[in-house]
């Protein structure tokens, strides 16, 4: 087995490398205390042509496969976690849902904006009593004439505040579980679609995650992916590729973190030697590798597997998993080789251990994607 990156691959993870070096770095800590989504940053992202990174060229994208896609998560996220993250989102959870599930119309319609970055997707499936128990979900889809008119609350949606088209999901026939949801795509400025409550959050303050509320919102019937009673597989497939990206945003995060690890080590002089002399920081440093490296191998091999075109559930949640524990234990120990300064917000180190956090809960909790191996392996 061979994960040596190919010239293509290769190319993006230098070009998201670069651009997070040169455009992200400068900015990044301004942004996130500000606490808004950077539509200058965006708009960069948009002239770098890494906003349909995976997508097909006929429709406006790269057509670059998942392992260049991945890294280029992993490159961003390596800066700013807000950003690995909103690509991951918006490319993943929203154009790429259109490329898997839509007709042809949805696809020449909402593929060339979205992979031109010019629209921001984002996906509502989350309600305030339907978390992990999606089958739990309250929001209804009812058809009437040409329309299905939506009626609920989405809650903690990525983007919702500056999204151009949302993947909505919703009840359309609830006698049948999560086999009667249903999947749309509902523009922003349908009647009756409005952003509630924007909520503060501890972490990747800069991608900003607000309620969705849906009141009588009127959307033409042609919006809606596949057949009614799709919406749940069509939530699982997405979240299934979704978690690859989620890991490699926890991936890159967890390599930040410990390069400025691994330079503070070599520079911080106690003692009268570098502190990397210490055995005591050399066990933290080899505990970092050690996470990171694994997690490396399965969030590339979870991405290998979907450009192979297998099943890969399992492998995305194991790639999920071990990502995100890793991120939060390898910023946890970059802070602590730094001692008092990493506590300090003057450095990025407490950026990244409250960055770290989301990556074990959202797009499932690490106690989804535990489920979701048991079930694999127990059959
Ligand atoms: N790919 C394809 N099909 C899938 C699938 C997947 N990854 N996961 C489930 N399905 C199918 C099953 O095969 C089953 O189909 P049939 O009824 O035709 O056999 C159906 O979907 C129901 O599956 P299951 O019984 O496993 O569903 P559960 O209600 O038990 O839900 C969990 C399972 C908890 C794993 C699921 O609800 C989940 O992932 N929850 C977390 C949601 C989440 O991540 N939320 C965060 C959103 S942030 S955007």
């Amino acid at each position: 087995m061979d994960f040596e990156f190919d010239e293509a691959q290769l190319n993006w993870k230098n070009k998201a490398k670069e651009f997070a070096e040169r455009d992200v770095a400068l900015v990044v800590d301004e942004v996130e205390k500000k606490g808004k989504f950077s539509m200058e940053l965006w708009e960069k992202l948009m002239e770098e042509g890494l906003t349909g990174v995976p997508i097909p060229t006929e429709y406006g994208g790269a057509g670059a496969d998942h392992i260049s896609y991945v890294s280029v998560i992993e490159e961003l996220s390596k800066v700013s976690a807000s950003l690995g993250g909103s690509l991951s989102v918006h490319t993943t959870l929203c154009a790429q849902v259109i490329l898997k599930f839509g007709n042809d119309e949805q696809k020449q319609k909402y593929l060339p904006p979205l992979a031109k970055g010019e629209v921001i997707g984002a996906f509502a499936l989350t309600e305030p009593n339907a978390g992990t128990d999606v089958g739990s979900m309250e929001s209804t889809a009812v058809l009437e004439g040409d329309d299905y008119v939506l009626n609920g609350r989405k809650y903690f949606i990525t983007h919702a505040t500056i999204a151009g088209v949302f993947i909505v999901i919703a009840i359309t026939d609830p006698e049948k579980g999560t086999k009667g949801m249903s999947a749309f795509i509902v523009e922003n400025d349908a009647p009756g679609l409005k952003v509630g409550k924007i909520f503060d959050k501890m972490g990747i303050r800069s991608t900003e995650h607000a309620e969705v509320i849906m009141e009588n919102c009127k959307i033409p019937k042609e919006n809606l992916l596949g057949n009614e009673g799709d919406g749940f597989k069509i939530s699982m497939i997405t979240l299934d590729s979704g978690r690859i990206g989620i890991a490699a945003q926890a991936l890159g995060l967890a390599e930040g973190a410990r390069d400025a690890a691994v330079k503070y080590a070599n520079e911080r002089i106690q003692f009268g030697k570098p502190i990397s002399r210490l055995q005591a920081i050399q066990w933290m440093i080899a505990e970092m590798e050690v996470k990171i490296t694994s997690a490396k191998w399965l969030t590339y091999h979870a991405a290998f597997l979907e450009d192979a075109g297998e099943r890969f559930s399992k492998e995305a949640a194991m790639a999920k998993l071990a990502a995100s524990t890793s991120a939060v234990d390898v910023t946890r120990l970059a802070i602590q080789v730094h001692g008092g300064y990493g506590y300090m917000t003057d450095l990025p180190l407490e950026r990244y251990y409250r960055d770290a956090k989301i990556t074990e809960i959202y797009e499932g909790t690490s106690e989804v994607q535990k489920m979701v191996i048991a079930r694999s392996v127990l059959g």
